[in-house]
């Protein structure tokens, strides 16, 4: 009797799930459990910079709750707004903003915008004197540094060390690349290449000259146009994953093959939602237009399951939840079916008992 009520729950989930291991291109989506759950809020509307979007999750003012960073770009500007979370770590709540400033005063963070590009940031501890700092890149190309000269908890950032200039759209991310204790630098760029400059100074005064391109397959990898990568072990296998958006408002996913200091790359893939529609930005309102996507990862809700927050063209910021974890290929999705049939089962047996 028990075996029956455990066969016939194994066999509804199966059922359930039955529609994902069949909604995805195999050759070029990447199926993920990410749910849409619409735009995030600040106050009662819609969270909006007006362009161009690009959020960056951190505990800012190191209250204990993470807040909000999203680069624009505003005309020929490209400025970053703190969202200070005035709810909680799992359900965080905004209300109003404030630009980021480059000098203990009134002096605006202001980087060169263009086009799809303002300012993109990355918090980052540059120079290792415990106290973050923000490396942006621009829509000239450059990349700058702002290094916090007063605390955590009240950050006054100094006025910018250029690190490159020249180039378009710079959308740098800081990683040990190469595992030597040195943090690297990985750029993308309006070519839709990503630059990789390994570190030839120390991890506490880094300095960077020579680069060489990622590369997938045999050759320089290239999104199109307009690539901002993240890092990110989306596939839970403990070696770090690029995930990059792009002109058009997809996220693609580079399963690294290698190890966490030698990565490799075979393939780029779009991520696909849980209903089987692309993760490509304004989907519902403009499924073909180019929306250019800027992405972060991150457990918004503290479930466990890893989220992720997408910028793009309208100036707002979405929001899409994991509803299991990742990766959820199609053994993966039977098997977790069979265990919640075991597990539906074995509570039933309790409550019985
Ligand atoms: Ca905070
Ligand atoms: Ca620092
Ligand atoms: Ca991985
Ligand atoms: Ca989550």
């Amino acid at each position: 009797m028990k075996k029956k009520v455990s066969i016939k729950i194994i066999g509804i989930a199966i059922v359930l799930f039955f529609p994902i291991l069949f909604s995805s291109n195999l050759y070029a989506d990447y199926q993920t459990s990410l749910v849409f759950q619409g735009y995030i809020q600040d106050g009662l509307s819609d969270l909006d910079i007006s362009s161009y979007s690009v959020p960056f999750v951190y505990d800012w003012d190191s209250d204990g709750k993470k807040d909000l960073l999203v680069g624009q770009n505003n005309g020929s500007n490209g400025y970053v707004s703190f969202y200070e979370n005035l709810g909680t770590n799992d359900s965080p709540a905004f209300n109003g903003s404030t630009y980021i400033q480059a000098c203990d005063g009134t002096c605006t963070l202001n980087v060169a915008g263009s086009g799809r590009q303002g300012s993109y940031q990355t918090v980052v501890d540059w120079n290792n004197d415990n106290k973050h700092d923000l490396l942006v890149g621009d829509g000239s190309g450059g990349v700058t540094i702002f290094l916090n000269t007063k605390n955590n908890s009240e950050p006054i950032l100094d006025s910018g060390t250029t690190i490159f200039s020249g180039g378009t759209y710079s959308a740098p991310i800081v990683d040990d690349w190469n595992g030597d204790g040195a943090k690297d630098l990985l750029i993308g760029h309006l070519d839709g290449k990503i630059q990789i400059y390994l570190n030839e100074g120390t991890d506490a005064a880094p300095s960077y000259s020579a680069f060489s391109y990622l590369q997938m397959g045999g050759t320089d990898f290239d999104i199109g146009s307009t690539s901002a990568p993240r890092i990110y072990d989306w596939n839970n296998d403990g070696y770090k994953d690029l995930l990059v958006g792009d002109s058009q408002g997809y996220i693609s996913f580079l399963e690294n093959t290698g190890t966490n200091n030698a990565p490799t790359f075979n393939s780029a893939k779009n991520f696909v939602l849980f209903n089987g529609n692309p993760l490509k930005f304004d989907y519902a309102n403009n499924p073909t237009a180019d929306t250019r996507s800027r992405l972060f990862v991150t457990d918004w809700n503290e479930d466990g399951l890893d989220d992720i927050i997408v910028g793009g063209s309208n100036g707002k910021l979405e929001l899409y939840t994991s509803v299991v974890p990742e990766p959820i290929s199609s053994t993966l999705f039977v098997i977790g079916a069979a265990t919640m049939g075991f597990r539906i089962h074995r509570k039933k047996k309790i409550i019985h008992s």
